[in-house]
């Protein structure tokens, strides 16, 4: 098993100076609020460019929960986004693996891409409502396994700051 070093950081992921940037994107992939709203607004219109590009090609029907694509980063400091779909939260529905697929599938295209370096946000947690502490278990254990050598949790408040850094 690969290990990768694995941080915690309070922050802006747009900030982020790492090959990969992920998105916590819709399945829309025209983006949104949230930090797809925040990647979007300070990568420029490259990525939207991108994005529609997707959509009229592979991505017609939009991309899949737990799915990831990658695009440019554009203006951002990262190599590429991948965006990938995290899972709306359901008291009902164990959507889980879904949640984990999102952080497994950004590390294998990262890989794809040559990148050694990724950032994640917490994915699901905003607008998807996730509990922030069950989604900072999936994400921990789903990142594990990784040919990558830096996974960099960048996370927006000190809750979730919090709920990753000390599970
Ligand atoms: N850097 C790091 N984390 C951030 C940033 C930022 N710049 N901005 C917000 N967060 P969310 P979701 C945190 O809502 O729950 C969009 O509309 C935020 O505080 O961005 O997966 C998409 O288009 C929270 O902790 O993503 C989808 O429709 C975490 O990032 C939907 O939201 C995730 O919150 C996806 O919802």
């Amino acid at each position: 098993m690969d290990v990768a070093t694995i941080e915690y950081v309070l922050g802006d992921i747009t900030e982020q100076e790492v090959d990969v940037i992920v998105n916590a994107a819709n399945s829309s992939l025209l983006g949104g609020g949230g930090v797809d709203g925040a990647i979007h607004r300070k990568g420029g219109p490259e990525i939207l460019a991108e994005c529609r590009k997707l959509r009229a090609g592979h991505y017609g029907g939009g991309l899949k929960t737990g799915q990831a694509v990658a695009t440019t980063a554009g203006r951002l400091r990262a190599r590429h986004v991948v965006h990938t779909v995290g899972p709306v939260w359901s008291a009902t529905e164990d959507r889980s693996a879904l949640l984990a697929d999102c952080h497994r599938n950004s590390l294998d295209l990262a890989a794809e891409l040559g990148a050694r370096t990724i950032a994640f946000p917490a994915i699901s947690t905003g607008i998807y409502r996730w509990p922030v502490e069950d989604a900072a278990r999936i994400a921990h254990e789903a990142v594990q396994d990784t040919e990558l050598d830096l996974i960099r949790f960048v996370l927006f408040d000190q809750r979730t700051y919090d709920a990753f850094a000390r599970p």
